[in-house]
């Protein structure tokens, strides 16, 4: 196709013509036992969401409306999530949301790399029959417009693009880590090195990969069916891919200062909710008064499957007891009875009982709290029932002998750390 750069269709012509792919087949076991029965991108985040909803609403909003997302890992909730809830795109108008699981369709194994993901969904992508591949990680929290990228892409007539952003040094050594020249075209690429390079101009940074990357669509077929008859290769864009591209083709990375939506004080946010901590920390981060994630902005709305659910309930104010939440985030079908819930995030359809207190917690859908239960710093996954009288958080030798206690000191409990073992994922 044609482009002309000018033109003010420029960019709608391009999100037109991509198709996103979502990797969703990793499982994420830093989260720990809250990836016991789903994968990372299916974990509940910020009250009424999955995590994947943050890429997938991205894509809607940047009008990439041809996606597809590719599971391996324990993906039955994430398939129902994006069955029921990103079910409304019209086939009629070519937009869709399509699930990609590993089948075993040209070779009899599972997706061994995250390439390998793609490339065995080859034909599929071949018969969608798009200018550009966009390929996405499904476990990331951060809102960014991918036309701006794409057009970016275009514009450096670029065969591949790989979005980046500025990390502390002392966590580089968890991304893929870029040198770039002068006009961004990267020239070095370390997947996870030992010892990252800093930036040139500030020695406690350093420039990395977002896993996000554009491709023309007939030049990634190519580098996948090279890449997939390579017996030495992981089959894995970061380790294998990337590195071999940069030696002879035009890779340029893709600033994500330039297509943030939403950045407030030069906060450019974008979280990988990967541990126990990182998970509780963004959840707690949407408590304050002005949080640096904007769930609120109408112009970039995250999508999400959601109940028909009553409204939030807060009852009993008497001296005795006082129903009540403070700086805290609640879902429609709770009821906060004669409690006290302060600075915590609490999903759909929670129940509270007289005399218990909630602060600085993360308490997922379908959780009931008895009566006289204290939860300090505890994360709190769906379906458990916190029996009277328990008390989390407070004495962590205590705590260990049932639940997770991460670095922090956060503590993680699930329904069946309380023996009640049935899982809801
Ligand atoms: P990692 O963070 O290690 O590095 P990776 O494990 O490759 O990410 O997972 C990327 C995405 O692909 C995740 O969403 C995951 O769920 C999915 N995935 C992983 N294996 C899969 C498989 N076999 N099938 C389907 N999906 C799969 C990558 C890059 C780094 C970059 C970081 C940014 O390799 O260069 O810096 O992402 O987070
Ligand atoms: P507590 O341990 O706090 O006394 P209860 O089970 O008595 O808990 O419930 C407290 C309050 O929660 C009730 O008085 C009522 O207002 C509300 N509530 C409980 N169940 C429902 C329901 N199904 N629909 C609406 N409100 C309810």
């Amino acid at each position: 196709m044609q482009q002309d750069l000018n033109s003010s269709r420029f960019i709608s012509a391009l999100t037109k013509n991509t198709v996103a792919l979502i990797l969703a087949g990793g499982r994420g076991s830093r989260l720990k036992n809250m990836t016991d029965w789903r994968a990372k991108p299916a974990v509940p985040f910020g009250g009424k969401f999955r995590i994947i909803d943050f890429p997938l609403s991205n894509c809607m909003n940047s009008g990439v409306r041809r996606i597809g997302v590719v599971t391996q890992y324990k993906s039955h909730s994430l398939m129902q999530h994006i069955q029921r809830g990103w079910g409304f795109l019209r086939g009629e108008f070519n937009e869709f949301v399509e699930l990609l699981p590993a089948q075993q369709r040209i070779q009899e194994e599972w997706y061994k790399g995250t390439a390998d993901a793609v490339f065995q969904n080859l034909d599929i992508l071949r018969n969608i029959g798009a200018e550009y591949v966009l390929i996405l990680a499904g476990d990331h929290i951060y809102k960014m417009d991918y036309g701006q990228m794409l057009a970016a892409h275009v514009r450096n007539k670029a065969d591949m693009t790989v979005a980046c952003i500025n990390v502390p040094l002392e966590d580089a050594k968890g991304f893929g880590v870029i040198g770039v020249d002068e006009n961004d075209r990267v020239v070095e690429f370390a997947e996870k090195p030992v010892s990252p390079k800093p930036l040139p101009d500030n020695p406690e940074q350093a420039f990395a990969s977002m896993g996000i990357y554009v491709f023309n669509a007939s030049f990634l077929y190519e580098q996948l069916i090279r890449d997939a008859d390579d017996p030495r290769s992981n089959h894995d864009f970061g380790q294998d891919i990337i590195p071999y591209m940069i030696r002879k083709y035009r890779v340029y990375a893709h600033r994500f200062t330039d297509s943030c939506v939403g950045a407030t004080d030069g906060n450019y946010y974008w979280r990988d909710v990967g541990t126990v901590d990182a998970y509780w920390e963004a959840n707690m981060e949407l408590t304050k008064v002005v949080p640096e994630l904007n769930l609120y902005d109408k112009t970039w709305p995250i999508w999400t499957y959601q109940e028909q659910l009553p409204p939030a309930k807060f009852v009993f104010n008497n001296p005795e007891r006082c129903g009540r939440a403070t700086d805290s985030v609640v879902s429609g079908g709770c009821i906060i009875s004669g409690s006290s819930v302060t600075d915590s995030v609490l999903f759909s359809d929670v129940r509270v009982n007289s005399y218990s207190s909630i602060e600085s917690s993360v308490i997922l859908p379908n959780v009931d709290v008895g009566r006289y239960v204290t939860l300090k710093r505890v994360v709190v996954d769906k379906g458990a029932r916190i029996p009277d009288g328990m008390q989390i958080g407070i004495d962590h030798e205590l705590d260990r002998q049932r639940f997770y206690v991460s670095e922090k000191g956060i503590v993680l409990v699930t329904p069946e750390m309380l023996g009640q073992g049935q899982h809801y994922a």
